[in-house]
């Protein structure tokens, strides 16, 4: 997923979606979580089903050798998914704490395990076979959404279009598994009935997420493989539908271009230049965005430094921090929250409502502008990378009257030529720590 369709974006003609637009490039930081009965197997979200990636998502499975069989067992997940310690305050209490303002959780990954009360299938949260449907937080949507929004944050569906589990995906008497890189595994031509089922059971379950699920800011559509073309769902009749219901709702319709994809979307990468259309990348903190054992995490380094090129270069960072199997989130991913938060605390002003700033981003410094104020980040990639210089060249040639050392350092000396700023920057303190970045308020 890369952010070629940037040339294909529409801007949306209705005012009120133009307004959510701004909303959007205000907020900078979602929560972004992957959660299911996958998250049990440690591996990578629903993929290890497709019999196409079995190279690289089922590269650690040494203890199957029939696919076939794994396969059938992967779909039987939901009868040992039991998070009995799911507190879904607890999440929305961490995420408002430090700094996020927006969630995108997985309704339905591309298992096709539906984390709601849908009606369209029994596989799912609340289903029969789902030790958990007894227990009273079983409509995991509905109880996370509340959460949330009890919190303040957005609320984003991330819901994906392929549907591995139902049977008008497949043709028939074929494999469920086995998918087709365009999906579904049928020429919709071929059969066109069961395209039509489809293409009516996407839409149901679309329309019971917005009609009972309270106010849902995006609509966040994945797999824009399926519905390419003459494969298209239709989405254009459901959305119309569920604008309805929510007339603010923008829709990111993944990699499609067009009306429906409202913002672009890249994966685990942050494009190479500043994009002049609303964008959000979302990168996961760990390895895989869905849970996996001893995983390996990026630090708070790491991640500020992802979220300062992002923001700087006008995007929003979809951060992925993925639940364990019993509801709680990994200690660690814990810590590195809190951390980016205790940033965010002192340099959010820095991040959150701002807007791209010529020259954006260079190798050392980013920039990013709220009306007449810009700010500057000096950033220090390694903590090797940091040595004190009292004086710093920013290359910044706007005119600016005074400039301020943000984190409390207060106003700083500067003098300004055509090339640019010399800021004089203030020794570090006995004990103080060798900062992520230096942060400029420019006015
Ligand atoms: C991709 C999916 O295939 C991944 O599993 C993940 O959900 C990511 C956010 O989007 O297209």
């Amino acid at each position: 997923h890369n952010y070629s369709s940037e040339k294909d974006w529409v801007k949306p003609e209705n005012p009120l979606l133009l307004e959510r637009l701004e909303w959007f490039q205000d907020q900078k930081l979602a929560l972004m979580m992957h959660w299911g009965p996958y998250s049990q197997l440690g591996l990578v979200e629903s993929w290890a089903l497709s019999d196409k990636d079995a190279e690289w998502s089922r590269n650690d499975i040494d203890w199957i050798d029939d696919a076939e069989e794994f396969k059938r067992q992967y779909f039987e997940l939901n009868k040992t998914f039991n998070p009995l310690r799911f507190q879904p305050e607890v999440w929305a209490d961490l995420a408002a704490e430090n700094g996020f303002k927006y969630l995108i959780f997985t309704t339905k990954h591309h298992d096709g395990f539906s984390m709601w009360d849908t009606k369209e299938t029994e596989y799912r949260i609340t289903g029969p076979e789902c030790p958990f449907h007894t227990n009273k937080y079983a409509d995991i949507c509905k109880h996370v959404f509340h959460a949330f929004r009890q919190k303040g944050l957005g609320i984003a569906a991330y819901f994906s279009k392929a549907d591995w589990n139902t049977d008008y995906y497949w043709a028939p008497g074929m494999e469920r598994g086995r998918e087709m890189w365009r999906g579904p595994s049928y020429d919709p031509e071929e059969y066109p009935w069961l395209w039509d089922q489809f293409v009516n059971f996407a839409h149901n379950q679309i329309m019971e997420l917005m009609s009972n699920y309270g106010k849902i800011d995006i609509l966040w559509l994945d797999a824009g493989w399926v519905g390419k073309g003459k494969q298209d769902i239709r989405l254009g009749e459901v959305v119309e539908k569920a604008r309805k219901l929510q007339p603010w709702l923008l829709t990111a319709d993944r990699t499609i271009g067009g009306p429906f994809e409202n913002y672009v979307t890249p994966e685990q990468t942050i494009p190479d230049r500043a994009l002049h259309v609303p964008w959000e990348s979302c990168i996961t903190m760990g390895t895989a965005f869905s849970f996996r054992y001893e995983d390996d995490y990026k630090s708070t380094r790491e991640l500020v430094n992802i979220l300062v090129e992002v923001v700087a270069k006008g995007g929003n960072l979809a951060l992925n921090v993925a639940p364990q199997p019993d509801g709680r989130l990994p200690r660690v991913a814990i810590e590195r929250m809190r951390e980016l938060g205790e940033w965010l605390k002192d340099y959010g002003e820095a991040i959150y409502g701002t807007r791209i700033c010529a020259p954006y981003f260079t190798e050392d410094f980013a920039f990013t502008s709220k009306g007449d104020t810009a700010y500057c980040f000096r950033l220090f990639k390694n903590e090797a990378d940091y040595s004190y210089e009292e004086s710093l060249k920013i290359p910044y040639t706007q005119k600016v009257n005074q400039v301020e050392m943000l984190g409390g350092k207060g106003f700083v000396e500067f003098e300004q030529t055509d090339a640019g700023i010399t800021v004089k920057v203030p020794r570090l303190e006995d004990g103080e720590m060798a900062p992520i970045a230096y942060v400029f308020k420019l006015t």
